[in-house]
């Protein structure tokens, strides 16, 4: 018995010696220390030995037992020490290093063109009005005086929703709106997302961004609309921008224009940037139609308006020599990246 219990204490140093980690070291007390332990089982044979063999051997269990605890406790220790060490070495941390650089973004160059317009009109004390996309055939065309046989009310520009649902064909319905809730003075820009059913290509998409103006008070004519479009124009393109203004026709403004700039190119001589013209367009405009102030509970004989009409596409796409629309809704980053 004498022997075993010495071997029990060398193989269990030698399993312990080899034990990984502290799963293995825990198998390994029960094994050898446990209540159906190799120990216990030699231990239970004591019953065979002689009354003066016993309490010697009992003294050589105890001392082995002993032994093989303090050899599992060294064993622990040792792999928690190691297991600690690892840890720390793993997730070193060199709080000197330079940071990582966070990817930023930049704007669109629809929403650079955007704000610029929009910082010019908010020095001329213009607020800026957002409105729903989906519109109610009142405010996208009735409102505006055009009646139900307006050409441009042809499904084949405006998608329908229902019979009396658009998607909205421009920003206009907005300043309906406002009118509707607000007394005069009023000056407002209304930006935004408007829709028309056309094929894309790379002048046409059925979404584009419109940014209309209005301005409504007592005593407002044709030189609040012309000096205000000229100082527009001259704040985006340089304080020599000369402009024009030719005779149009909207159903909604009375009388109504467009407005073009002479061409920063050729000074008006005519190019290919503006196709031998010398001018370019840039809005349509026009004083507010009487029909469409009274639509809106505005009392036509005290107050006139004028209003008008940009496409931010096109300012953005000479802005930038961009030739293709696409471009804009792609978001393709090789384009969005050069802004
Ligand atoms: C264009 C230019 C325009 C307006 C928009 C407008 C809005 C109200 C009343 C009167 Cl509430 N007019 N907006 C006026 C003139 C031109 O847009 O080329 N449109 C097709």
């Amino acid at each position: 018995m004498k022997t075993a219990l010495e071997n029990i204490r060398i193989e269990a140093g030698k399993a312990l010696e080899a034990a990984a980690d502290t799963a293995a070291v825990e198998q390994l007390r029960v094994l050898y220390l446990g209540k159906k332990g190799k120990l216990t089982a030699i231990l239970k044979q004591m019953g065979s030995l002689s009354p003066e063999e016993r309490p010697v051997v009992g003294q050589l269990a105890n001392e082995a037992r002993a032994k093989i605890e303090s050899l599992i406790a060294d064993r622990k220790e040792a792999l928690g020490k190691a297991a600690l060490a690892g840890r720390l070495a793993a997730e070193t941390l060199d709080v000197t290093m330079p940071g990582r650089k966070a990817p930023t973004g930049n704007r669109h160059p629809l929403n650079i063109v955007l704000e610029e317009v929009e910082e010019i009109f908010l020095g001329m004390g213009f607020d800026v009005v957002e409105g729903p996309e989906v519109e109610y055939d009142y405010y996208n065309f009735e409102a505006l005086n055009m009646p139900k046989t307006h050409p441009s009310r042809d499904t084949q520009d405006t998608f329908y929703i229902s019979d009396d649902i658009v998607l909205r064909t421009q920003t206009s319905p907005v300043q309906i709106r406002t009118m509707e809730q607000r007394k005069p003075p009023i000056r407002i820009l209304s930006p935004g997302r408007v829709y028309r059913s056309d094929a894309v290509d790379a002048t046409h998409s059925p979404l584009f961004h419109q940014i209309e103006g209005l301005v409504v008070d007592k005593g407002i004519t044709m030189a609040d609309l012309k000096g205000t479009l000229a100082t527009f124009t001259q704040s985006l393109y340089g304080p020599e921008a000369k402009v024009r203004f030719r005779p149009h026709h909207f159903a909604y403004t009375e009388p109504s224009a467009e407005m073009d700039f002479m061409c920063y190119a050729c000074k008006g001589e005519g190019c290919r940037l503006c196709k031998g013209e010398g001018w370019i367009e840039l809005l349509g405009c026009g004083m507010v139609h009487p029909k469409v102030l009274e639509n809106c509970g505005i009392d036509s004989a005290v107050y006139s308006g004028f209003a008008f009409g940009i496409g931010l596409e096109r300012i953005a796409m000479r802005r930038f020599a961009i030739n293709d629309l696409r471009l804009f809704y792609e978001n393709d980053l090789r384009f969005l990246r050069q802004f």
